[in-house]
């Protein structure tokens, strides 16, 4: 059992500890080469399987952003629950709300799967440490905000999201494919409720169009900093785990939300926004890149009141957890008494 580490160097001059190395090395090499064979066949990593280090970083640091967006993206909708305009609108907000609510629980346990608890990534959120989506550090002004960020939030999401659901990592593939059903509704009860707020009085359609003013530029940042200032892109799109770019992606979303707007009878707000018939895609104006990294870097309008918010929540909520886990545990005696 021992005798490759207690070799010494042989007829060949071959130093010993070399021996021992060279297996661990060579079983290495064949757990990454299967790895690159399932990713370069499309095919899935579950969770017991072999994967590098760095790809179960990446994938811990971008699903439980994901999951920290989720829940904080239920803050500025959760302001308006108690004002919302009639029992309707009310009802669907709630039910909007809680939806992503389940989003974030599915991805912190997709997370789970790679072996970071739940508890280390709340921390990371509550201390400041972990990133979530920029677009939720602006405030929700008037009810149109609701409308608008169904049907542009929600858009640029679901545009995001699709190709999520053919990740390479299967727990994160597979949440997504519900996420996407549900934010699917999300878009639409947005836009339904603009045309509704647009078939009303001038009061109204001036908020619809003050909302897509404040939010449109920030929506086409929510995809991420330019391919060329991307530094995960190429690692995440080599594994599978992101499938079109950024600047795909922001593309694709303008061209899909043009005519919607049109329908809707609301200006966008960029004067160099064109169809370009040569490329076969719009032509946008110039994103403003330094905006995003302060509020990305927590100097936002409102990064400071939501982790406060966020961190009070889940404060107020240990009688819960400790609820859950004393029944949880009588639960475990009782059957255990039963088994005996
Ligand atoms: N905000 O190299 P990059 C929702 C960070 S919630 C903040 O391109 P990557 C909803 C990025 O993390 C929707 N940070 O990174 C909920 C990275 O920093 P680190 C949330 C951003 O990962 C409630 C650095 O910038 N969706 O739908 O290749 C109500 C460099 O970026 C942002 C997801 O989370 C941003 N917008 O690509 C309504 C989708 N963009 O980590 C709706 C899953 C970039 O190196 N995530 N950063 O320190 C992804 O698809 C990718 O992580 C991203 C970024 C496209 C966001």
């Amino acid at each position: 059992m021992y005798t490759q580490s207690f070799s010494t160097a042989d007829a060949d001059n071959k130093p010993g500890p070399q021996a021992v190395v060279a297996p661990i090395n060579a079983e290495t090499a064949a757990l990454m080469a299967h790895f690159d064979a399932v990713i370069d066949a499309d095919g899935k990593i579950e969770p017991r399987d072999w994967m590098p280090e760095a790809y179960r970083k990446t994938l811990v640091r971008q699903i439980s952003q994901h999951a920290h967006s989720e829940v904080v993206g239920m803050l500025p909708e959760g302001n308006w629950i108690s004002r919302a305009p009639s029992l309707k609108r009310k009802a669907i907000l709630i039910a909007k709300v809680q939806d992503e609510g389940g989003h974030g629980l599915y991805l912190y346990s997709a997370a789970e799967t790679l072996g970071t608890s739940r508890d280390q990534m709340l921390d990371g959120l509550h201390t400041g440490k972990a990133k979530y989506s920029s677009i939720f550090n602006y405030p929700t002004l008037n009810w149109a905000d609701m409308g608008v960020i169904g049907w542009l939030v929600d858009g640029a999401a679901i545009m995001n999201q699709i190709p999520l659901c053919r990740c390479s990592y299967g727990p994160y593939a597979r949440a997504m494919i519900r996420v996407c059903k549900e934010e699917s509704f999300h878009q639409r009860q947005g836009y339904e409720a603009l045309l509704v707020m647009m078939q009303g009085t001038a009061e109204q359609k001036a908020m619809v169009q003050d909302a897509v003013n404040r939010y449109w530029w920030k929506c086409l940042a929510m995809f991420g900093p330019p391919d060329s200032d991307s530094p995960n892109s190429a690692q995440g799109m080599r594994w599978g785990i992101k499938r079109i770019s950024n600047d795909d992606l922001r593309q694709k979303f303008i061209d899909a939300t043009v005519p919607q707007a049109e329908v809707l009878g609301v200006t966008l707000p960029d004067p160099d926004l064109k169809w370009n018939e040569a490329r076969g895609h719009h032509d946008h104006g110039a994103i403003d890149w330094d905006e995003f990294w302060a509020t990305v870097n927590g100097h936002g309008p409102c990064n400071k009141e939501r982790l406060a918010t966020r961190v009070k929540a889940h404060e107020q909520g240990q009688w819960v957890r400790d609820a859950a886990l004393a029944h949880a545990r009588k639960q475990q005696q009782r059957q255990q008494k039963e088994a005996a």
